[in-house]
């Protein structure tokens, strides 16, 4: 007999609170799954080659330990994901980002406003990063859940090293794969494909911004952004774009997707901040994603707890304007 035990992370879509309100998600559903021949891409799914393992252990940063942070499980890291491009429910991405969509090998393309433009494996740009350093971050969506998370991965700043922008260049847009006959959700407008989003060139200097490569001291499993993925973590979790392919040096704020989407909701900064709300929620508490269903919601962090990092960044900015 098969009883069904609903897990916390099993909450249907209705019962959280969607970072969009711009579909019908029962009907796009039902004609999404009638669109994917369920089922046989599986096993058509490729071993792990070398790329993804590059860099692989990595050596853990002291600074971002995970001391006095409670560690979500990878179980939950993993089947509880955002990643419209395989479906809106945070169930969809686990099962269809691993139907044979191929994240290996991938390049990546450094382009813009650089003295260093090109393309290049994933594996030898981690190679050049000279390796990886495991972090462990807070990770708050705009809908208000969190997680901690232990990433795998290289500074921002180490690329943007690389890469040798001009001194015209002042953001970095960064824009995903689009692959519709691999993603089942870029067949359908949720949002305008691909996933762009953007930071402003000191933001991505930061020494908090990375590049994660690996979760949990493993690659990253494709539902989280394979083969490589932004983590901004003072930001809402929208700003952390999965499965890149290109970065671009800007002289202009680049467009981002879900400002683009509904910008009185989503701003281009998204700094995780208490006292600016989403216009439909509350941003002041949190639910963290394992706690259980009725446990007590915590209070949000200003910056999401990395305000020692970053609040220099914001000086003498209205960040109720500019959320
Ligand atoms: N390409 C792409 N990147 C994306 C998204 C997406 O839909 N597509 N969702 C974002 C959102 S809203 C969040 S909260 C995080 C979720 O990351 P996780 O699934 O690894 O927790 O990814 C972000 N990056
Ligand atoms: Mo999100």
């Amino acid at each position: 007999m098969h009883v069904h035990r609903r897990h916390e992370w099993e909450l249907p879509e209705s019962a959280v609170t969607p970072e969009s309100v711009y579909q019908t998600r029962a009907a796009g559903r039902r004609r999404f799954l009638a669109a994917l021949g369920i089922g046989v891409a599986a096993a058509l799914r490729p071993a792990r080659t070398l790329a993804a393992t590059v860099g692989f252990p990595s050596s853990p940063n002291p600074d971002y330990d995970g001391r006095g942070l409670e560690k979500t499980p990878w179980e939950l890291v993993t089947s509880y994901n955002n990643f419209y491009e395989f479906g809106t429910d945070k169930r969809d991405p686990k099962r269809y980002a691993n139907r044979g969509w191929q994240t290996e090998p991938w390049t990546v393309e450094i382009a813009g406003l650089v003295r260093n433009p090109g393309r290049i494996d994933v594996g030898e740009l981690v190679r050049r990063m000279g390796g990886i350093e495991q972090r462990v971050y807070r990770h708050r969506c705009v809908e208000a859940w969190s997680m901690v998370v232990p990433w795998d991965g290289f500074a921002l700043k180490r690329l943007i090293e690389f890469a040798d922008p001009t001194e015209e260049a002042r953001f970095v847009r960064f824009v995903s794969f689009f692959d519709p006959d691999a993603a089942p959700g870029q067949r359908r407008a949720i949002l305008e494909w691909p996933y762009v989003e953007g930071l402003r060139l000191d933001e991505a200097t930061n020494e908090l911004a990375f590049i994660a490569t690996g979760i949990y001291g493993k690659p990253i499993p494709n539902q989280n952004g394979a083969p490589l993925r932004l983590v901004v973590p003072w930001k809402y979790g929208f700003k952390g774009i999965k499965s890149i392919v290109r970065i671009e040096f800007t002289r202009e704020q680049p467009a981002t997707s879900w400002n683009r989407m509904a910008p009185h909701e989503y701003g281009f900064l998204a700094n995780v901040n208490p006292q600016v709300d989403h216009p439909r929620w509350s941003q002041a508490t949190e639910r963290i994603i394992g706690a259980g269903l009725f446990a007590e919601r915590r209070p949000t962090l200003m910056f999401n707890g990395y305000a020692r990092q970053v609040a220099h960044l914001y000086e003498g900015i209205d960040l109720r304007r500019h959320y």
